[in-house]
């Protein structure tokens, strides 16, 4: 948590408002009463749904403070327990559609959850106090609440993680507001906002930045697509005249190409965000001219920070960095090994803090990601151009960017090492052009090799999400090693280079 004087200096900014988001959206239904808010459910609705989920899930014994692990796929459900969850001060402790047995079983270990809450279709197998089904939602009379204070935290995300399992991200209601209701305004939207959001919903870009949150702040619509697939998405477009979407590098580049085939007037759209990823300047170019719409650069974290393009930034901005912070209480460092400034325009790693940058991980997991002084090491390796706008070049920490899902290789090559036959295990990121990153495992096998399909069976039968399977797995007798005899994935990664450069 933040230290008290820059507790008070946020709320004397203005930043944090006392409100959480049980009142908020309270005052949404007040002012935006009968518009329609998400796939035809109204502002009203939906405040009235909350408060007769909040007093349900009361009934079944969960109470202020208590963790949930919500797992739901894009729709209105999501919405309802969201809001139930703030409403009872119960923490929702958000996992994606594509985790399998081993994240949720990590997230409600971790976070000593006593509920699960999902969908039939997307339930795995995991201890837990009960499981809660979406079809089947407890709703009850609404009842006096005493609920939780803007301080509080209102839900555990999710973080990239850079060691191991995920981490989780405590996030207060006046933090996340304020990111909220900033991004809204940044990004011009407004009560004719028509957002499609077509990232899985749970995800800190399409849920805040300015994402389905920052819709409902100024009063538009959302529209929930179940895939973000072009098949799905652009008959949304047509029919419901989307204004706004957000996707990740890999899928801006599908459609593009689809869009050059499209059956389906796209018109509507003036808005592209992008990020999550490093996104091509060459890819960034070909959204204005392809899509007839403009692109704003995201580069964010869901442990706070969030830089955007701004609408009124040049081209050359816009297709070149991935802009800069939301707050000017953003307090940004670029620095070197040793926790020096680089000289400006210089290559870095990014530190940061502000008003919704947290200054700790759930139960203080690693503290080393955090300076004396209370800045977050983001891992990323920047330069800062003269405009104020960040440029990342890069990646300091371990973890592997598939096309904006994050793969921690420890935890992967952990999985590898359970195998009988593997002896041990490396996971690299390799250059992809569509993902921008993909994963490849060496390998030392333990007598005869297995295959590389059979260790991917393996790794799915233990539960883990699709997304981390190894793309490529290669077999070798042995790894280089660092000086202290750890395996230098260093090594590993220049001779993959070296062969790749060589067409081999
Ligand atoms: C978003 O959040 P996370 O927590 O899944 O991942 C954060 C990491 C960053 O530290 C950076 O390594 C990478 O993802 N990243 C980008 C990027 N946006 C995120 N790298 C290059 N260019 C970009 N535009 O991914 C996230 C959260 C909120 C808004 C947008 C993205």
């Amino acid at each position: 948590m933040w230290p008290d004087d820059f507790a008070a200096r946020y709320r004397a900014a203005g930043y944090w408002t006392g409100q959480t988001f049980g009142a908020w959206l309270r005052e949404l239904a007040e002012e935006h009463g009968e518009r329609e808010a998400v796939d035809r459910l109204s502002y009203a609705e939906l405040d009235a749904r909350a408060d007769r989920l909040a007093a349900g899930l009361h009934g079944l014994g969960l109470r202020r403070g208590d963790r949930v692990v919500v797992q739901l796929p894009n729709g209105t459900a999501f919405f309802e327990v969201i809001f139930a969850l703030f409403r009872l001060g119960a923490l929702p402790v958000f996992a994606l559609p594509a985790h399998r047995e081993n994240e949720v079983t990590h997230l409600v270990t971790h976070s000593a959850a006593t509920a699960y809450l999902t969908t039939r279709d997307l339930e795995v197998k995991v201890e837990v106090g009960q499981v809660i089904h979406a079809d089947e939602l407890p709703y009850a009379e609404p009842i006096e609440l005493d609920g939780p204070a803007a301080g509080d935290v209102a839900f555990l995300q999710l973080s990239g993680g850079s060691t191991g399992l995920p981490k989780l991200i405590p996030r207060t209601h006046d933090d996340y507001l304020y990111s909220v209701r900033a991004s809204a305004g940044i990004c011009e939207l407004d009560s004719s906002t028509v957002y499609l959001c077509a990232l899985p919903v749970a995800h800190n870009f399409p849920l805040s930045s300015p994402g389905v949150l920052g819709v409902l702040h100024a009063g538009g619509r959302i529209v929930m697509a179940p895939r973000p697939t072009p098949e799905t998405a652009f008959p949304l477009i047509e029919r419901e005249r989307v204004t706004i979407t957000a996707l990740v590098p890999p899928l801006a580049l599908v459609w593009l190409e689809a869009a050059k085939r499209a059956q389906h007037d796209l018109s509507s759209l003036k808005l592209l965000q992008v990020g999550g990823a490093r996104l091509a300047t060459e890819a960034a170019r070909r959204v204005g001219p392809e899509l007839g719409c403009r692109l704003q650069q995201v580069f964010g974290m869901a442990e706070g920070l969030v830089n955007y393009t701004r609408a009124n930034d040049p081209d050359e901005i816009v297709e070149t960095t991935q802009g800069r912070p939301i707050s000017p209480d953003d307090e940004i460092l670029v620095v070197d090994a040793h926790d020096r400034p680089v000289a400006p325009g210089e290559i870095g790693h990014l530190l940061t803090r502000g008003p919704y940058t947290i200054r700790g991980y759930y139960r203080d997991s690693d503290p080393a990601a955090f300076t004396a002084d209370g800045f977050y090491r983001t891992g990323d390796l920047v330069r800062l151009t003269p405009t104020g706008h960040l440029v990342v070049e890069g990646r300091a920490k371990e973890v592997i960017n598939r096309g904006g899902e994050k793969v921690s290789p420890e935890e992967v090559e952990e999985h590898l090492l359970a195998h009988p036959a593997v002896r041990d295990a490396a996971v690299v990121a390799v250059p992809d052009p569509y993902l921008g990153e993909r994963t490849h495992a060496f390998v030392v096998p333990l007598g005869e090799a297995p295959t590389g399909a059979e260790l991917r069976k393996f790794l799915r039968a233990r539960g883990l999400a699709v997304y981390k399977l190894p793309d490529r797995t290669e077999f070798v007798d042995g790894f280089p090693a660092t000086g202290v005899g750890k395996t230098s994935k260093k090594d590993l990664r220049a001779a993959l280079r070296a062969r790749l450069e060589g067409g081999i």
